[in-house]
C-alpha cells in the first residue's frame, strides 16, 4: 500500500517540498495554480527590491553619475506597469473562479456518501448501508460527493492529500467532492477546533482499486483478515434503515401513501415544490424535508394543520438522514414506489437479498418477505413483516470500523 511521501509529485514532474502528496484530480490543479502566485509574487518581489537597491546605490549622495535628462512623466512606462499586473491578476482570477466553480459543481455520477461531524469522530453512512467510523473507503476514480452536517458544532472535513476542506455545519448540509486518483491511505483531519479532542478527531482515506472496493463493499465493510470477512451477513441499505425507523418513531401513523387527514403523501414529494399555508413555496430538497422532521411547525403544508410532533432533539442525524433516503426513495412521481428499484450510486439497482426482488417487478409487488414490503401501497395498515432477525439497532451497530478504533458508546451518541 502507497503510503503518505513527504514530497508532492507535481504534474509535470517537478516535486515541491513540503506539499502533501497529490491524489485527487484536484491536486495538481490547485498546486499548479498555487506555484504560479506563489512564482509571480517572487518575481515582482525580488524585481521592486533589486531596483529600489539598484537606485539607491547608484544615485547615493556623491555618487559620479549623470543627474542630466530626468524623466519626470513617461506614459509607456505608466502604461506598462499598469497593464501587465492587470492582465496578471486577470488571468489568476480567471484561472481561481474557474477552479472555484470546479470544485463546487458536483459531477452527477457521483457516489454519495454522508459524513456526520460529531465531538469527536466522523460517521460515515454510505447509502447502501455500510457505516463507517473516523475511516472512509472509496475506489479510484469516480467521484465522490460528501453531504456533510454536524450532531454539535462546527468541525471541518480536510483530506490535505485530495486539496479539500469543507466546512462541517450543525443544522445545515454542506457538500464537497473529490476523485482519488492514487490507491493508497490518506489522512483526515478535523481543520475546525472543536473543543477538548479536537486534534484526536481524524482517520484515514482508503482509495481501492474499483475491484478491491467492490470485495471490500460485498463484505459489508469488513477488513481482509477479519473473522467475520465471510460470514454473510444481510444488510440494510440506508433508505432500508430509514423505512425501519418510519415504523418505529410513528411516521406512518399519519403519512400514508395517500394524503389524508393526519398528514400529507410523503410519496413523490421529493424534489417538488410545497405550497404552505402562508403562500409560501419551496422545493423539497434534503435541507427541507431534514427542517419539516425537527422543526414542522416552520412551514405548514396547505391544507394541514400544526399537529406533527417536534422531532429535534428525539433523532440523531444518521436517524434523520436514513429517513430523507427512504422519502427520496418513496420516488418522484406518484407511482408506487417498486420494491428494490432503488440505485446505488454505480446505477445498479440496491440489492439486499441477492437480487431477487430488483427490477422487472411490477408496481407494488413484493417477491420476499425482506423485500421492502414497508415501502408497498399500504404502509400504515400492513404490520411490519421485515425478518426482524436480519434487521439490527439502527443507533448502536457500526460497521466497517476495527476493533480498537473510536468506537465507544459515549462517540457514537
Ligand atoms: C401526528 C401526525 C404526524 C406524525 C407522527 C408525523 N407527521 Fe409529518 N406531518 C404531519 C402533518 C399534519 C404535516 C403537514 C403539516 C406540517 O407541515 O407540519 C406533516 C408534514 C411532514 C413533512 C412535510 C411534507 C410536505 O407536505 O412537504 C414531512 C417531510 C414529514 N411530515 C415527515 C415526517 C416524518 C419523517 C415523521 C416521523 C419521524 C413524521 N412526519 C411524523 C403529521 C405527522
Ligand atoms: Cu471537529
Amino acid at each position: 500500500m502507497n503510503l503518505n511521501l513527504p514530497l508532492a509529485e507535481w504534474e509535470l514532474g517537478v516535486k515541491i517540498p513540503f506539499l502533501p502528496q497529490q491524489a485527487s484530480t484536484f491536486a495538481g490543479e490547485i498546486d499548479t495554480l498555487y506555484f504560479v502566485l506563489w512564482a509571480l509574487t517572487l518575481f515582482f518581489s525580488a524585481l521592486v527590491g533589486f531596483l529600489i537597491l539598484f537606485f539607491v546605490i547608484r544615485y547615493k549622495k556623491g555618487s559620479n553619475v549623470s543627474r542630466a535628462n530626468l524623466v519626470h512623466t513617461s506614459h509607456s512606462l505608466e502604461l506598462a506597469w499598469s497593464i501587465i499586473p492587470l492582465f496578471l491578476g486577470l488571468i489568476i482570477f480567471a484561472w481561481g473562479a474557474k477552479l472555484y466553480a470546479d470544485v463546487y459543481k458536483v459531477p452527477s455520477n457521483a457516489k454519495e456518501v454522508f459524513v456526520i461531524g460529531k465531538q469527536w469522530m466522523w460517521h460515515l453512512q454510505h447509502s447502501n448501508g455500510i457505516r463507517e467510523n473516523n475511516e472512509l473507503h472509496v475506489p479510484i476514480g469516480q467521484p465522490v460527493k460528501l453531504t456533510m452536517i454536524s450532531q454539535d458544532t462546527i468541525h471541518s472535513f480536510f483530506v490535505p492529500d485530495f486539496r479539500i476542506k469543507r466546512d462541517v455545519l450543525p443544522g445545515r448540509y454542506t457538500t464537497v467532492w473529490f476523485q482519488a486518483t492514487k490507491p493508497g491511505r490518506y489522512h483526515l483531519f478535523c481543520a475546525e477546533y472543536c473543543g477538548m479532542q479536537h486534534s484526536l478527531m481524524g482517520g484515514w482515506v482508503y482509495v481501492m482499486e474499483p475491484k478491491d472496493f467492490e470485495k471490500w463493499q460485498n463484505s459489508n465493510g469488513q477488513k481482509p483478515g477479519d473473522a467475520s470477512m465471510n460470514t454473510p451477513t444481510a444488510r440494510q441499505s440506508l433508505s432500508e434503515q430509514g423505512a425501519e425507523i418510519y415504523q418505529s418513531v410513528g411516521c406512518a401513523n399519519c403519512h400514508a401513501p395517500q394524503d389524508n387527514r393526519r398528514g400529507p403523501s410523503l410519496y413523490a414529494i421529493y424534489g417538488k415544490k410545497r405550497q404552505f399555508v402562508d403562500g409560501r413555496t419551496e422545493i423539497a430538497d434534503r435541507a427541507y424535508i431534514r427542517e419539516s422532521i425537527l422543526k414542522p411547525g416552520e412551514k405548514i403544508t396547505a391544507g394541514y394543520e400544526n399537529i406533527m410532533p417536534v422531532y429535534d432533539g428525539q433523532l440523531t442525524e444518521e436517524q434523520v438522514n436514513a429517513l430523507i433516503a427512504y422519502i427520496k426513495s418513496l420516488g418522484t412521481t406518484n407511482e408506487p414506489k417498486m420494491p428494490g428499484s432503488e440505485l446505488d450510486n454505480n446505477g445498479k439497482p440496491i440489492s439486499t437479498d441477492g437480487g431477487k426482488s430488483n427490477m422487472g417487478g411490477t408496481p407494488g409487488a413484493t417477491t420476499g418477505p425482506n423485500s421492502g414490503n414497508t415501502r408497498g401501497t399500504d404502509s400504515t395498515a400492513s404490520p411490519n413483516t421485515k425478518n426482524s432477525a436480519d434487521t439490527q439497532s439502527i443507533q448502536g451497530d457500526v460497521r466497517g470500523t476495527s476493533p480498537g478504533s473510536n468506537s465507544s458508546g459515549t462517540m457514537n451518541r
